[in-house]
């Protein structure tokens, strides 16, 4: 359990960004003063005062539990080390620096290295952190009889979390925010991150997102469905991965898993076939077939849980979000003409069709426009659309409309929500629930889309707010991911973790964040105890706390979406 903060107790408290600040970034730090004090920024090794100005007051924030006031010094460039002082008070040092974010980025996205299953990972990729290839044996199909159906090979892919469950609908969501970091700023993606693909001439950021298509792609079955997911039927205690052997079950298909397949085989064959064409047309078959199968069946196939299954359900009661986002990748994908020769013969059927349900998906207001999230996708097929060459001969112009109304609905939304909140996030009191570094991710995530679409400013300052709080600005001056920042993460709810027996915590791994909705026992028991009770403060470093402090490939993948633009 870790909360602590460095800093004297009565003395005031700087809540700030534990990894410094870019010269071109915001730069904001909360105070615990109340009064509009005048504030100083001093060289940290002079003492020189190089920039002056007065605190925000503010009222008692119900979120936080405390009044504080706002230091902004955006307008200060100079890189260097500083503190801020108010009154008799002096902040510790931090830095302006130009690769504040770099190391970060790169963390962020070796993570998913480290979730990777069936492989062995070896010291030259993972340092001290190693363990021999894990659940390589067959799954047996839910409720099959092993004596008439065989056994399936579907190693590889991620684990999604703490779990070592490999889920479809979190798996294709996590490639896609991948894929659109890299469709949407490629420039970013010039660095490697030593994993056994480095150099093959693809980014690495590709090379990672493969491994687990690869895995979904063991998942399709042949008549285009996909199963839900391939778990044991509990949960492995804390062990490491290669010790868990109990039998596989693979799950029945579900039509989010179906449809979110599709979704992520057509974005990816589009982004493949620059670096691999046979590859690209290998996903782009795959799509069509579960693409044919989604048309076939345009009912909803819900996935529940048996009653001997307790792993992650991964339920939702409508496909409909997954389904406008489907149809988005697939019109957007065959418009590039870069599939022709694939196309059957019926295209022009299937293609009306598609548009047709894209189009009443996209109409229809109980379809969110704005999340990334495994449950509602519609904002991937807002992406799809907003950034789409030629979007409006692809979407029509009615549609395209709608996506512009609604990016701009959305990210002025959360303009607002920051400007009334004390530590200038946009999170509500009932978005603090499991994975709210999710919830706060997708926004910032929304704001760098509706910043490269309009070029304004502000949607760019609300992005670093949410990950200058991801990274220490919030009542525990605490940094939500492991390694990065004097007081990070380091005891997640992750099985390697705590079974490795290794002191040391992986660098570049997200935590769900803070709950006050009290999702598991030890934070019911804990919370409360510990007097954590306004919603920024509810939050334990502890792997008892599995609604807390779990680690997933999604709390990442958002987080390196927002970190890699930023940096
Ligand atoms: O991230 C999921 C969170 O939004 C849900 O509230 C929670 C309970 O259904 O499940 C979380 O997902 C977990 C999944 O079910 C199994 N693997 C670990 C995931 C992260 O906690
Ligand atoms: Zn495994």
């Amino acid at each position: 359990m870790q909360v602590s903060s460095k800093q004297p107790q009565n003395a005031a408290r700087f809540y700030f960004n534990l990894l410094g600040f870019l010269p071109q970034g915001p730069k904001m730090i909360v105070t615990s003063y109340t009064n509009a004090s005048p504030f100083s920024l001093l060289d940290a090794e002079t003492g020189d005062v190089c920039y002056t100005g007065t605190l925000e007051a503010s009222e008692l924030d119900p979120i936080t539990g405390i009044a504080s006031t706002k230091a902004d010094f955006s307008d200060f460039t100079v890189p260097g080390s500083y503190r801020l002082s108010v009154g008799s008070d002096l902040s510790p040092v931090f830095s302006i620096a130009e690769h504040s974010y770099d190391a970060l980025t790169r963390d962020l996205l070796k993570m998913f290295y480290f979730q990777r299953c069936g492989c062995e990972l070896k010291p030259e990729h993972a340092g001290e952190f190693v363990h021999p290839a894990c659940h390589t044996q067959l799954a047996q199909p839910y409720g099959t009889d092993p004596s008439t159906t065989a056994p399936l090979d579907v190693h590889g892919g991620w684990h999604d979390a703490g779990d070592y469950g490999r889920y479809v609908t979190p798996g294709a969501l996590t490639v896609s925010h991948m894929l659109y970091a890299y469709e949407l700023f490629p420039q970013k993606f010039a660095f490697t991150v030593n994993i056994p693909e480095t150099g093959n001439g693809t980014p690495d950021i590709l090379n990672e997102a493969r491994y687990e298509l690869d895995w979904l792609l063991r998942m399709q079955l042949s008549d285009g469905s996909v199963y839900h997911k391939v778990t044991t039927a509990n949960h492995a205690p804390f062990i490491m991965p290669q010790e868990d052997t109990e039998e596989l079950f693979l799950y029945p298909p579900s039509s989010m898993a179906i449809a979110m397949f599709t979704a992520v085989t057509m974005q990816a064959a589009r982004i493949f076939r620059a670096f691999d064409e046979a590859y690209a047309n290998r996903l782009f078959e795959a799509g069509l077939l579960s693409l044919r199968f989604l048309l076939e069946h345009p009912e909803f196939i819900p996935f529940r849980n048996p009653k001997d299954c307790r792993t992650g359900e991964y339920g939702h009661p409508s496909d409909r979000d997954q389904r406008l986002w489907a149809g988005a990748e697939f019109l957007r994908t065959i418009a590039t003409g870069e599939f022709d020769s694939l196309l059957p013969d019926d295209i022009d059927t299937i293609r009306e069709k598609v548009f047709a349900r894209f189009r009443g998906n996209m109409i229809d207001r109980t379809v969110r426009k704005d999340s990334f999230g495994w449950v509602q996708t519609g904002g991937l097929a807002l992406l799809c659309v907003l950034f789409c060459p030629d979007a409006e001969t692809i979407f029509s112009t009615p549609c395209v409309e709608i996506a512009k109304f609604y990016l701009k609905h959305y990210a002025d939304k959360y303009l607002k929500e920051r400007e009334e909140s004390s530590f200038n996030i946009p999170l509500a009191r009932e978005e603090y629930t499991w994975g709210s570094s999710l919830g706060l991710m997708n926004k910032a995530m929304f704001c760098v889309a509706a910043h490269m679409f309009t070029g304004q400013d502000a949607y760019r300052v609300c992005a670093y707010d949410c990950l200058d709080y991801l990274l220490g600005r919030n009542t525990l001056q605490f940094s939500y991911v492991s390694g990065h920042g004097a007081n990070s993460l380091k005891d997640p709810h992750n099985r390697p973790t705590v079974a490795d027996g290794i002191d040391a915590m992986i660098p570049g791994f997200v935590a769900g964040g803070a709950n006050c909705l009290f999702h598991d026992p030890t934070a019911k028991e804990l919370l409360p105890k510990l007097g954590k009770v306004a919603p920024m403060d509810c939050y334990i470093d502890d792997h008892d706390c599995f609604s807390l402090n779990e680690i997933a490939i999604y709390w990442n993948s958002t987080a390196l979406f927002v970190a890699a633009y930023l940096m």
